[in-house]
């Protein structure tokens, strides 16, 4: 009797984690419903008066790369604006290889774009910012593919880096094999590389961390910096003419798994808020809500 007891309760125990471990769509705001299924690490990105909020939905197994930490790719994004949804859904030859929409206005049209990396699964890794036009989410500049299946990249930085006006977006390409930093601007429906330089890395295979680099201001100016390709030194980049132009060197052993914000007390950092990554060991989506809640502001309890 004892026993057929003990094995009740067991059962009912696993089952009790197991409605834990799945009840992630309780994250969708009450609004959808529960009709869309969040990636795992379940990353939302807010504006700041919460109008606007962007993630990944429909996880797919269909790309066999597990660049991220796990072969779980998202299928599709959702936007919420003033309570209305707008979905976008991949074709199947598409995942977002990613992990968190990033929100700016890199159009100046006062509204938010949603940017994100968006991979061929035969061509690989790509830059894709999309806007809500006419009523519903679509892409409107795109960077083109690496030209390999199986080839990423990470995005850097989304900022007006030359402080010219206009939002440029920044990338490694291929961080773990020798990476790229390629700098771009939109121009009509592309992303138009202005300039690269190599030698540099932004992401360790399998890390959920896509924080490892950071953009600081003082005086008018503004240095994008990223660590170099083996991890010991951070690189300082200015931006001018649409150059990049090397000016500081950091000698310091980076730990990839760690944002790089946190390794190094860089002085006039600027406020981040698309720095996506998740704390080592911890997919708890509680636990990495709450710490990116903390120190970032980007995820208040709704
Ligand atoms: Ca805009
Ligand atoms: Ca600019």
């Amino acid at each position: 009797m004892f026993n057929t007891f003990k094995s009740v309760l067991f059962f009912t125990m696993i089952l009790f984690f197991m409605g834990c471990t799945y009840h992630d769509k309780d994250f969708i705001p009450e609004l959808t419903e529960n009709r869309y299924e969040p990636l795992p690490e379940n990353l939302i990105a807010f504006n700041d008066d919460r109008s606007v909020s962007a993630r990944y939905v429909d996880p797919t197994l269909r790309y066999d790369h597990g660049i991220l930490g796990d072969k779980i790719e998202a299928g599709g994004m959702l936007v919420i604006k003033n309570k209305k949804e707008y979905h976008y859904k991949l074709d199947e030859a598409f995942v977002y290889e990613d992990l968190r929409p990033r929100l700016k206005d890199v159009d100046n049209d006062g509204e938010l774009e949603f940017i994100t990396i968006l991979t061929s699964l035969n061509s690989g890794a790509g830059v894709c910012v999309y806007k809500i036009l006419n009523g519903s989410l679509r892409p409107i500049a795109q960077s083109g593919y690496i030209g390999m299946t199986h080839r990423w990249l990470n995005i850097a930085a989304v900022d007006d880096l030359d402080n010219d006006g206009k939002v440029e977006i920044a990338w490694i390409q291929t961080p773990h094999i020798g990476g790229i930093l390629k700098i771009a601007r939109i121009v009509k429906d592309s992303l138009l590389v202005l300039d690269e330089k190599e030698g540099v890395s932004n992401h360790q295979i399998g890390s959920r961390n896509l924080c490892l680099s950071v953009v600081t201001a003082h005086d008018g100016s503004k240095k994008l910096y990223v660590p170099n390709n083996p991890h010991h030194a951070i690189m300082g980049f200015s931006f001018r003419n649409d150059r990049l132009i090397a000016e500081d060197t950091i000698l310091l052993n980076i730990d990839p798994i760690v944002p790089l914000f946190m390794q190094y007390n860089f002085e006039h950092l600027s406020e981040d808020k698309n720095c996506i990554y998740i704390p080592a060991g911890r997919l708890s989506t509680e636990n990495f809500r709450g710490i990116i809640r903390g120190r970032l502001n980007l995820d208040k309890p709704g």
